[in-house]
């Protein structure tokens, strides 16, 4: 009955994501579709960058280059409200926004810039492949809204302890390493991502026996997690999901928006999450749902969010950007 409810809140928040994207990307949308091709202003950009010994002009080009617009990802991301609230936080930032479609989006559109060597600033974060394929930097965050030290961490319905111990038992144990998060992305960038679990799975046997050592063995328990759409929670819940089946379980994963994944632990309609960005990206989701969650702890640490350029762009904070006329 649960899972009927819980069906049909993803479904609809599925869709209002989708609405959401389409309705923001209108016109938007037309400004990155001539990005590509041959609009002017990237062109003037990389003049100018070549040209600047004043690192003044060389800022405030970037923003007339880039049209003072940070390629943002999906709008229901955490990281798609930090963004926002650095937009109205940071003077530097006055009068930019934030182009927010999809990751996808994001990738081709800084794939093609990056092979112009023109400027561009995104929404970038890590565990992600990004930062192995490009030579990415993060810039300062003086003011911190991004957060300091964020941290992936696992969330388990308030009753699964009682429920299902054995669940409770594996979900809390599950960690991994930042470096075995993105050699693994990477991987599946060759390969999809149930394949590279499994043999991720394969070579750490031992890993996975620490998580799952003393469980009792069940016949095919139906076990639900929920997870949002992005690599690095597929990729983890992915590894979660085999551990659980070695021990019986019949794992279903959901991908669902941040702020769905809190709301579906909380009400109960699913069992757990692997997938809860902490304290800052989903901090505000955490907070609404603490008191009907369980918090299980990191399953990574070293996470990091932020702003993020290209290296050879010629600024290191936030602050060295100007804002708009
Ligand atoms: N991310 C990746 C997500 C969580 C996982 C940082 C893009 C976000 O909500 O911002």
């Amino acid at each position: 009955m649960f899972k009927k409810n819980w069906k049909k809140i993803a479904l609809t928040a599925g869709m209002s994501l989708t609405m959401l994207t389409a309705a923001c990307g209108q016109d938007e949308s037309g400004e990155s579709g001539s990005e590509g091709s041959g609009e002017g202003s990237g062109s003037s950009g990389e003049e100018s960058g070549e040209s600047s010994g004043d690192q003044t002009e060389s800022s405030a080009n970037v923003g007339e280059a880039v049209e003072y617009t940070i390629t943002g990802i999906e709008p229901g991301a955490g990281i798609t409200q930090s963004t926002d609230d650095a937009l109205s936080e940071y003077d530097s930032l006055a009068g930019w926004e934030q182009n927010a479609s999809s990751t996808a989006a994001m990738l081709s559109e800084l794939r093609t810039r990056y092979d112009n060597e023109e400027p561009i600033v995104i929404t970038g974060w890590n565990p992600h492949y990004k930062f192995a394929q490009f030579d990415l930097k993060y810039l300062e965050d003086p003011q911190n809204v991004y957060g300091e030290a964020e941290e992936i961490r696992t969330l388990a319905r308030t009753k699964l302890e009682e429920d299902m111990p054995g669940v409770y038992k594996i979900l809390d144990r599950f960690e991994w390493t930042l470096e075995d998060s993105e050699s693994f992305l990477l991987e599946a960038q060759e390969k999809d991502i149930e394949t590279v679990a499994q043999e991720w799975v394969d070579n750490n046997q031992d890993k996975v026996d620490e998580w799952i050592n003393g469980v009792e063995s069940v016949d095919g328990e139906e076990v639900e997690l929920a997870l949002t759409p992005w690599d690095s929670e597929r990729a983890s819940s992915a590894v979660v999901k085999l551990a659980l089946e070695q021990k019986g379980y019949d794992v279903t994963l959901t991908p669902v928006d941040p702020s769905v994944v809190f709301e579906a632990v909380a009400n109960g309609d699913v069992d757990g999450s692997t997938a809860a960005w902490m304290p800052e990206t989903h901090g505000t989701f955490y907070e609404e749902h603490k008191d009907n969650i369980v918090d299980l702890g990191a399953n990574l640490e070293g996470a990091k969010t932020g702003l993020a350029v290209p290296t050879y762009m010629d600024i290191e904070s936030i602050e060295d950007l100007q804002p708009a006329e």
